[in-house]
Order: structure tokens, then sequence, then C-alpha cells
């Protein structure tokens, strides 16, 4: 093949787009309840190491884009719209009126909010730093993130502590610093319950993501397990009010199995929101697009979530790689994620409704007839060929993920 010319580069990548099919059309993809984080779509591509490859992008465009892609909710950290320096001002109302304005244009809803304690110097000693001065004004950015969440519509606020932990250790007293964090949360949720009632709404969600590692050598809370206890730990005055937003990628990263962290949450009632994406087990926080690592896994958790009828927000907190342009973020990378998400959503129904699944799945919950319940050699070989089917059922899960079910097969 020649070079092919800068100009003709888009269209030829338009043209292998629809060359792959199997897309849905916005009306399909609003029916989702799927979001799209300004964060996202903004990402320029930067990182330690890497300067940024795309241009900066305003939230009308990310907005507008969203629309026309079909991805009926948006969600957004403070700083994502608002400068530091204008939190809480009168600058502050202007911006989130242009939202307002934007999102009722496009006819998209903001499904969730939250607070930036990671970036900013700032939080360099965390949002529950000692200086009782840090501590004050992270309680006033989660609140003022309560009030913008009221005023967007939002139903969920989400909080990653992020530098909720240290690089030398001994120097912080990790009790100290979780009763601080918190106040913090405590906070939050003083201040909606006070703007629900004003406002005649529901009070929020509130949904605390953990990760790993990064950007602290240390994390305090780095598991969703870490943060039931945490909610669970009495330091919390309403802890009714919070709740869990697992990322897929932050517990791959632990080497958890992400579907059992789901099943944890769900068993606790605190699966409240869910940030979806892929990615490798014990690597760094790469947030490739959902479905593109582990599809098979995908399906597995998709299935968990339909079978306990998990009705919360799908956020699609992804990178567009450094390699996608900015015409390849909306042209390809939302819309091919927003498409797998749903594919691999169907095909949960699917298994669910599989003949051969459940039939397999009542065989072994049946078992074999028991002779003496205390007899460990007749309850084995009573059980012996009934669970081969886990093997079956694991094989029909790929079946049913290859189309292999529906008759595709290849021959020599
Ligand atoms: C970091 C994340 C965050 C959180 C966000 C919402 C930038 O790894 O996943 O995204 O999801 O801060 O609280
Ligand atoms: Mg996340
Ligand atoms: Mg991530």
């Amino acid at each position: 093949m020649s070079p092919i010319p800068e100009n003709q580069q888009q269209a030829m990548v338009s043209r292998l787009m629809s060359a792959c099919g199997g897309s849905y059309s916005p009306e399909t993809r609003r029916k989702y309840y799927i979001s799209g984080p300004q964060w996202a779509a903004a990402y320029q591509g930067q990182a330690l190491f890497h300067a940024p490859t795309r241009p900066a992008i305003d939230f009308e465009s990310v907005i507008r884009k969203y629309s026309d892609i079909g991805i009926g909710y948006w969600s957004t950290h403070d700083t994502d719209v608002i400068p530091t320096e204008a939190l809480g001002k009168p600058a502050q109302a202007e911006i989130v009126g242009r939202i307002q304005k934007a999102l009722a244009e496009n006819g998209l809803q903001c499904s969730m909010v939250t607070t930036e304690t990671f970036y900013h110097a700032v939080w360099a000693a965390s949002p529950a730093a000692e200086a009782p001065g840090v501590r004050q004004y992270a309680n006033f950015r989660v609140q003022n993130t309560v009030e913008i969440g009221h005023e967007l519509g939002a139903n969920f606020a989400v909080y990653w502590p992020g530098s909720l932990g240290y690089y030398v250790q001994g120097a912080i007293e990790e009790t100290q610093t979780l009763r601080w964090y918190a106040d913090a949360i405590n906070a939050a949720c003083d201040r909606d319950i006070e703007v629900a009632a004003q406002k005649g709404r529901p009070t929020l969600k509130h949904c605390m993501e953990a990760k790993p590692f990064e950007p602290q050598a240390e994390i305090l809370l780095p598991t969703s397990d870490a943060m039931l206890a945490f909610i669970a730990s009495g330091l919390l005055t309403h802890p009714e009010m919070v709740g869990l937003n697992p990322e897929y990628l932050h517990e791959l990263m632990w080497g958890a199995a992400p579907r059992a962290v789901l099943a944890r949450a769900l068993l606790a009632g605190k699966l409240f929101h869910f940030d979806i994406n892929d990615g490798y087990r014990l690597k760094h926080d790469v947030d490739i697009g959902v479905g593109l690592v582990n599809p098979l896994d995908w399906l597995n958790v998709l299935v968990l979530l339909r079978s306990h009828g998990y009705n919360g927000p799908f956020n699609l907190d992804f990178k567009p790689p450094r390699t996608t342009s900015q015409f390849g973020v909306f042209e390809v990378s939302f819309p091919t994620a927003v498409d797998r998400f749903i594919t691999l959503w169907e095909m949960a129904g699917e298994v669910l409704s599989d003949p051969i699944i459940q039939e397999a799945t009542d065989a072994l919950k049946a078992g074999g007839p028991v002779t003496d319940p205390r007899d460990a050699e007749a309850l084995t070989s009573a059980n012996r060929e009934l669970l081969t089917l886990h093997e079956l059922i694991a094989h029909r899960l790929v079946q049913i993920l290859l189309g292999l079910h529906r008759g595709r097969a290849f021959s020599i």
C-alpha cells in the first residue's frame, strides 16, 4: 500500500469503521444507563512519561459529541469544568448554567459528579492532611460538589480518594487519617441532606471508588472490600447513604476477580455505581476500553449484574489510547466501547436464558442421590459425573461469546 496522505486518513478510518459493521443506532445506545465522563473524552494522552497527543476540548463539544453517539448521560469532576480558583465563586454559577444549557440542548442528563482530590498541589498530603485548613478545604470541596450535583440533576456523587496514602511511612498515623477522611464524607452527606430538602430532591448516592496503587506509593483504602469495611466501621454518620463505585480494572490491578468483588458489594447492598473499562492483572491503570482485553470475563461480570437486577450507571471510565486522534476518540473509541458493552450485555441475557446452561446448573444444584451425608466416598461418587458440567458450562459461555452456539463453525 502506498503512503496515505494526511487529508485522506479520517475518511479511511470512517470507511473501515463502517466495514466493521455491528454498530447500534444512537436511539438504541440511549436505552442503556451508560455515562460518558467529561475527563475521558477530554483526556489529551498525557502521563508522567507522555506528552499530550490530542488538543484540549471543551465540555460543550464533549456533550454534543456524546449526544451524536447516543451516550445519554454525562459525568464530571468539579475541576474538569470549573477552574479551581472559581470554585464556590460567582463564576461557578455561570459555568453551571452553561452546562445545564448544553445538557438540555443535547438531550443529555448529568448522572454523577465527583470531586478532584488528587491532582492539585493542595492535596499533596491528601484531602485528610494533618493541617486543619486543608481538611476544611476538602470539606468545602466535597460539599460544593454536592451542590453542583443537585444543580445539574445528578443522582450520584463519587469519591476516589486518590492521594489518601503516603510515599514514606511513619509520618502519618493511619487510624487518624481515616477518621479525618470520614469527616469529609460526613460533611458531604450532611450538606446533601440539607440541599436535597431545600430542593425537594432525593439525596445523592455517595459512592467510594478504590484503586490499589497510584498516585501514592501506599494507599489506605486500596480495594472495594477495604471501603466496605470503612463504610461499616462506625466512622460514618450516614453509612446508609454511602456505597461503592467499583472500577473493573482497579480490582484487576491487585489480582482480584472483579466478578467476586462485585458479588461481595451486591451482598452488602452497596453496589451503587460501576466504572467500566479493561486492562491487565497486576499492572498499572491503563484504562483500556471495555471488553478489549477480557471479553469473556466481562461477559461473566454482566451475567452476574443482570441476574441481580443491577440498575445503576455504567460509567465509561477509560482513556482513549494516545495513538487515537481526537477525531478517532469520537469516531472509534467511544462508539465502539458503547457497542461492545451493549453486545456483551445482550449476550449476558442469552446466557441467562440458555437452556443448556440452565439444565446443567439445575442438575448441579440437584446433585446426585445422597445415601449417607457422612460418607465422603459415597458423596464423591454420587456427584462425579455431574461435576463435569462445570467445564461444559464454561465451554458454553465461550460458544456464546464467539457466536459458535449460532452455528458459526470453521472448516479446514
Ligand atoms: C482514577 C479514576 C478516576 C475516578 C474519578 C471519579 C479519573 O483511576 O478512576 O478517574 O473514577 O476520579 O471519582
Ligand atoms: Mg474510575
Ligand atoms: Mg482507572
